[in-house]
């Protein structure tokens, strides 16, 4: 033993940084089909091996194998590729937007387009989402009008929340998309109080909480986790590692030489780690944890392994942390070719059917954005009243809001 060596402070840091390539072996991934499937009434703790595992469902060739590959209607998979593909064009369009300064600020969900979709079409509609800002693809699986979107992210005269809020942070009630807050975390606990709440009332509705790898680092992740396991909370804990958050990679956030999916375990949560770049596997995952919890068998927490591939926003340049061929090397690859090509391999898709689709969905999305650009954009001045800004920070305006809304003169 070394007693008198001095003592060191343990800094992670991702193998890859610009110019030098990323060493994926630290994400383990098992062949398709390998990890075992338990009944739905599994025991927490009999969940330890599939916190470390990783359910996968799609191999390299597009073949669905194994325990986990779901009972699915083909339409339901058909509906998920288009909903993932609508996810990737509208990301797309805004980006470009955001860069003709017709709105502020965006951020895209590249190469996590499966996770939300997946699970969208897993859950029930009424049951409610706690989302992040990068779940759009929860929207687009449950065909929330285009224009309301972009009529929020340009602040408009028919921007739904009023231009109070910053472009991204949408909130759907009846798509049971719960209002996204900067705060990060705060969602995941209070999905968690929904669930409570729905058992409470007798309810058979249930709670999908969303947190990304870097915000799991918040207080409100862990006391969600007690909150869930000591009530058996009917909620899907969603932790979505794509590896980064902005600049910080997933291990300064505690994922070093260990998962997210073992922390749930160690709170007495029954857990999984799953590819999220698997439609499929995301399917299958979701329905069981959708089961455990409308069962009353308690929270089920999911960690979603995949690769946050565009700029974590608009104000993001990634070649400044990370090698820009990272996304290209990443062993789980892009969740719209799997899918594709799955699809294609078993007769119930091709690639006219694919360019058609692409085609048809840009078009939906380029005419949802010249709809909405004429009720303004941020480049033309076209905002909700003033006078809207002092509505509904109490439900009736106090006497102190009013004053301060004259003095504006409107
Ligand atoms: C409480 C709080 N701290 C810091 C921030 C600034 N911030 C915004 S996004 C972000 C990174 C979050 O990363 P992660 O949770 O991994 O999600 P991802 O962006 O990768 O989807 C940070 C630090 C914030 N919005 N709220």
């Amino acid at each position: 033993m070394h007693q008198n060596e001095p003592l060191r402070l343990h800094v992670p840091e991702p193998t890859g940084r610009p110019g030098h390539a990323t060493d994926f072996s630290y994400l383990h991934v098992s062949p398709a089909g390998a990890a075992r499937r338990p009944p739905i009434d599994v025991s927490p703790p009999e969940t330890s091996d599939l916190a470390f595992a990783l359910v996968r469902v799609l191999d390299d060739d597009g073949n669905a194998l194994g325990p986990w590959a779901p009972q699915i209607e083909l339409e339901t998979v058909r509906a998920g590729l288009r909903a993932m593909m609508k996810t990737r064009i509208f990301d797309a369009r805004m980006l470009v937007a955001q860069r003709q300064k017709k709105i502020s600020f965006y951020m895209q969900s590249l190469g996590e387009e499966a996770i939300g979709t997946a699970q969208a079409l897993a859950l029930n509609i009424d049951d409610m989402c706690f989302p992040t800002y990068r779940q759009q693809s929860l929207l687009m699986a449950r065909d929330v009008p285009l224009v309301d979107l972009i009529c929020q992210l340009m602040s408009n005269e028919h921007d739904p929340l009023k231009g109070r809020q910053l472009p991204v942070m949408y909130s759907v009630r009846k798509a049971g998309f719960f209002s996204i807050s900067g705060n990060l975390a705060t969602q995941f606990l209070q999905a968690v109080g929904w669930g409570m709440a729905s058992a409470i009332k007798g309810d058979t509705k249930i709670a999908s909480a969303w947190i990304g790898d870097g915000a799991t680092a918040e207080a409100d992740f862990d006391t969600g986790l007690t909150f869930a396991h000591v009530y058996r909370a009917p909620v899907i804990l969603n932790v979505v590692n794509n590896q980064w958050a902005i600049s910080t990679f997933q291990t300064i956030a505690g994922g070093e030489n260990t998962t997210f999916a073992a922390r749930g375990v160690g709170c007495g949560i029954a857990s999984l780690r799953v590819d999220g770049n698997d439609f499929l596997a995301v399917y299958a995952a979701s329905k069981w944890a959708s089961e455990r919890a409308r069962g009353n068998l308690g929270p089920t927490l999911i960690e979603w392994v995949t690769y946050r591939a565009g700029p974590h926003s608009t104000s993001d340049d990634p070649s400044k942390y990370r090698p820009a061929d990272d996304w290209a090397r990443f062993p789980l690859g892009d969740p719209i070719a799997r899918l594709k090509q799955h699809l294609i391999g078993i007769g119930a898709w091709s690639e006219q059917e694919h360019e058609d689709t692409q085609k048809a969905l840009e078009a939906q999305v380029m005419a949802a954005q010249k709809e909405a650009e004429q009720y303004g954009t941020l480049a033309n001045g076209h905002i909700s009243s003033a006078a809207a800004m002092f509505e509904d920070v109490y439900k009736d305006m106090p006497e102190h809001l009013r004053r301060q809304r004259q003095q504006l003169g409107i």
